[in-house]
This record gives C-alpha cells, sequence and structure tokens, in this order.
C-alpha cells in the first residue's frame, strides 16, 4: 500500500511539475508573442491630443491578450519623449509610435532606435524632410496642407474673396502647424488677391493661447474680417476673445479652424463657428495593426493618411454632433 502512495505521489509531482513548465512556456509564448509597443505621447495641450490619447489607451486596454502598450506623457517637452523613446529601446520593444512634437531634433534618438532594429511609426505629425526618412518606417497622419487649403477655400467663399484675415497658428516647428500654413497662405496668395493676411501668430494649439494672441490681435487691427485657427482648441479662445470685444464669432468675424471635435461642431451648430476641416485623432487601430505588421515583418506605406472631412455649417446636424466620437 505505502508503495502505491509513495508511486501517486511520484506521478502527481511529475504531472505539476510537467504544468508548471507549460504554464510557464505558456506564459513566455504568450508574453512573447505579445505585439510590445511603447508611445510616447506629446502631453494635453488639446482636447484633441487627448481623444488620440483615450483612443490608443482604450484599444490597448481591451486587447491585453495581444497588446503589451507601454506608454509615456512627455508634458509637452521634446526632451521627455527622446528620454522615453530610449526607455522603450532599453526594454527591447517590438515597435516604437510617437507624434514628434516639432519637425527636428529627432535624428539622434532615431538613429538610436534604427540601430537597436526597432521600427519607427510616426503618429499625427512628421518630421523635417531633411531628415533621412530610412530612419522611420511609416507616418500615420492627416495631410496638413490639404487642411490648410481647404480652409483657405472656405474663407474665401466666407468673404466673397475680399478682407482682412489674421492665422492663429499652432506649436511652432511642428509640422501641423508648419503644413496648415503652408497649405492656407501658398492658397491665398495664388488665388486670393482681395484678401490680406495683416498677422499671423503662434498661439501654441491651447485655447488660453489662442484666446490671449486673438484679444491682442483683436486690440492692433480694428478691421478683421476673419481668422483661420490651425486647431479648434484656439478657435475656442478665439471666440471668447471676440466675444468679450463686443463682436459675434461667425458673423462680424467669420472663423475656420481645423480638427473636428464635438466642441467645433457644437460652436457651429450656435453660429459662432463657421467651418472646421476634420483631423481624425481616431488613430489606434491603425497604429497597432501596423505595428503588428511591422512585427511579423510586412512592408506597409511610407504614409498611411487619413481620411478626413470639411465641416461647413450646411453639413451640421445635431444629429451628426450627438454621433461623433470625440
Ligand atoms: C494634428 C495634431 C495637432 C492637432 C492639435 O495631427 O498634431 O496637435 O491638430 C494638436 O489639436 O495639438
Amino acid at each position: 500500500m505505502k508503495k502505491l502512495i509513495s508511486l501517486l505521489l511520484v506521478a502527481a509531482l511529475c504531472l505539476t511539475l510537467t504544468a508548471c513548465s507549460d504554464n510557464n512556456s505558456n506564459a513566455k509564448k504568450t508574453k512573447n508573442d505579445r505585439l510590445v509597443i511603447g508611445f510616447a505621447q506629446i502631453g494635453h495641450e488639446a482636447g484633441w491630443r487627448d481623444a488620440e490619447t483615450a483612443d490608443i489607451q482604450w484599444y490597448a486596454a481591451r486587447r491585453t491578450d495581444t497588446i503589451e502598450l507601454h506608454f509615456a506623457d512627455a508634458q509637452g517637452q521634446q526632451e521627455n519623449q527622446i528620454k522615453a523613446i530610449r526607455g522603450f529601446i532599453d526594454m527591447g520593444v517590438d515597435v516604437i509610435a510617437f507624434p514628434p512634437l516639432v519637425e527636428t531634433g529627432w535624428e539622434e534618438v532615431l538613429t538610436e532606435c534604427k540601430n537597436a532594429g526597432i521600427p519607427v511609426i510616426l503618429v499625427d505629425r512628421g518630421v523635417d524632410d531633411s531628415i533621412d526618412d530610412s530612419l522611420y518606417t511609416t507616418m500615420i497622419a492627416s495631410d496638413h496642407v490639404w487642411a490648410g487649403e481647404q480652409a483657405a477655400i472656405v474663407m474665401e467663399n466666407l468673404l466673397g474673396g475680399s478682407g482682412v484675415v489674421v492665422e492663429l497658428e499652432g506649436t511652432v516647428g511642428a509640422s501641423a502647424a508648419v503644413q496648415r500654413k503652408q497649405g492656407f497662405d501658398s492658397y491665398m496668395a495664388a488665388n486670393c488677391p482681395g484678401i490680406e493676411i495683416v498677422a499671423s501668430e503662434s498661439g501654441d494649439f491651447t485655447l488660453d493661447m489662442g484666446k490671449e494672441v486673438m484679444a491682442s490681435l483683436l486690440a492692433a487691427y480694428d478691421s478683421i474680417a476673419g481668422v483661420f485657427c490651425h486647431n479648434d482648441e484656439m478657435a475656442m479662445g478665439a471666440i471668447e476673445a471676440i466675444k468679450e470685444a463686443g463682436l459675434k464669432p461667425g458673423e462680424d468675424i467669420k472663423i475656420v479652424s481645423v480638427d473636428g471635435v464635438k466642441g467645433a461642431f457644437e460652436a457651429i451648430l450656435a453660429g459662432e463657428l463657421n467651418c472646421t476641416v476634420e483631423c481624425t485623432p481616431i488613430l489606434a487601430q491603425q497604429i497597432f495593426d501596423t505595428a503588428a505588421a511591422l512585427k511579423a515583418g510586412e512592408t506597409v506605406e511610407k504614409w498611411i493618411m487619413s481620411d478626413d472631412g470639411v465641416y461647413t455649417a450646411d453639413k451640421v446636424t445635431q444629429e451628426l454632433v450627438d454621433n461623433r466620437a470625440y
């Protein structure tokens, strides 16, 4: 009997050890099989940015069996993004993704990513053309030049082809600001001799700075007919400044902006904003699908461009606003 019990105990011990090693090997296999991705976010300058962050974190949180997301918040500082990227390299992640705060200053850290064999996905913003584009694998972003051109076409129609316009630019050196300005200013120069851009200043993509800059421009120029804001956040600030100056936003001064956040649609319904050119922040699925493809050794397009719309008042309904994801 004793011999039988000993045999049973040895058998049970073997089974347990086998199960543990299987579990460990399964755990190792599952962990190795998961896409391990590092995302170095810019910060919280606009509601648009928070919508992008929420989409990415929500998407990954619902797929922890296949995605291991390491998320860093750079608090608006490029050096913090670079530090986070270096941390991801040390971690040995499969892919690194980030929106470059500004177009320049990335060569060194992107070279470190390349030397580590870690593909890089640029998200929603790009880097300067002078940077060797072999240092990143792809960019997932809207066409910011197109957005500026669309804003100019709408402004031209709103003003009937003539009037004084001011421009509230985004973060100095950010590709979204540089390219929206390029699109808007180039279209105006080529097609609207009657429209004069008398001032163009950075509001850093934030509501407070947008309000401050708009207030200063209203004090400096008494005949502003239109304002182009590089994002909806600054447009909300401009609306406040225009009201505080005793004028009617959307009527006395036409306002065109970019992003397509819910607040902008609500302002259009209220008649205080005339147009928002969409720049979707809902990029998580494209980011993670692209990262998984890169981990699997597949090749991808150099620029995965978002499909965005132009929302003038005639296209905005309460139903559309209610159904907006962000
Ligand atoms: C655009 C993105 C911009 C948004 C702003 O892709 O980089 O950054 O337009 C945000 O709202 O600050």
